[in-house]
């Protein structure tokens, strides 16, 4: 019986290969791969985002994990999807308009997906009317929004003005993030949550939707 701690340790080395063949090995033992997901590849990411927090591990052992838990999934989704798991919440994600950052922002995404979430990552340079668009056709809890400039942060505040005046601003809370983004700033345009890093944006994530 494949031990499912030991996928979490080899996602936490970026070890991509072994990561592959143990949760093929735990599917193919009829693990069933919810199981697979949250003792395997979620419970290491976790470590991950902890170790990060910490300052243990850095930007490129997150991205090599995040790479290693997506080859994980790419074998776990077709069966994950026809055993009717869901995701724990939806999540639209964008860097704001101007703004061509994207690292720090996939770094969120793969974070947050490892933690369970969908997420719709609508890329960089997204404009209010691009986040209003895709908060209406796509039903996501969560509007995110990350900038790392001083100068296009303030698209922040434009873009939750035009959810608010789509009629969408108590249908989703509004989460942002970036280098230049302060917990004053989210309270002053009034978003719902900040978050300073990626693992944090996952916790915040989660208090957001009221998942423990
Ligand atoms: Co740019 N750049 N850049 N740049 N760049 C910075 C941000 C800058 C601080 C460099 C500097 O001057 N010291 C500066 C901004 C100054 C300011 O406004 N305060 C700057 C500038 C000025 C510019 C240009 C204007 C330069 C020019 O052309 N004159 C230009 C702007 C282009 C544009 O966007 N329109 C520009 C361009 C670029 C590149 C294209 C060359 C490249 C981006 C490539 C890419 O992203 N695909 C780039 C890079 C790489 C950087 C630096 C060096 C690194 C950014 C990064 O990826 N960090 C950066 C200097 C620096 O930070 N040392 C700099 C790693 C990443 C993991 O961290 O993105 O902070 P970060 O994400 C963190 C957190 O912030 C948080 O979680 C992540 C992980 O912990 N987080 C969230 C991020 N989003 C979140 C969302 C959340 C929650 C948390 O919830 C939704």
């Amino acid at each position: 019986m494949t031990d499912l701690s030991a996928i979490a340790e080899h996602l936490m080395n970026g070890e991509i290969n072994e990561v592959r063949e143990l949760t093929q090995k735990a599917l193919d033992e009829n693990v069933p791969p919810g199981e697979i997901l949250d003792d395997g590849l979620i419970k290491g990411m976790k470590v991950v985002g902890e170790k990060f927090k910490k300052g243990e591990f850095f930007v490129p052992e997150v991205l090599l994990a995040a790479k290693v838990m997506h080859a994980g999934m790419e074998i776990l989704k077709p069966k994950l999807v026809s055993s009717g798991i869901k995701p724990i919440g939806k999540v639209l994600l964008g860097t704001v308009k101007g703004d061509l950052h994207d690292i720090g922002k996939n770094l969120v995404s793969m974070m947050l997906e490892g933690a369970g979430f969908e997420v719709i990552n609508l890329g960089t340079d997204v404009p209010p009317e691009g986040f209003v668009k895709s908060a209406k056709e796509d039903g996501a809890g969560i509007v995110a929004m990350s900038a790392l400039l001083t100068t296009t942060m303030t698209g922040m505040g434009t873009t939750l003005d035009a959810l608010e005046e789509a009629g969408l601003r108590d249908k989703v809370k509004i989460m942002i993030g970036g280098a230049p983004v302060t917990q004053d700033y989210a309270d002053e345009i009034g978003a719902d949550g900040y978050a300073k890093d990626a693992a944090s944006a996952v916790d915040m994530a989660k208090e957001l939707i009221g998942v423990a």
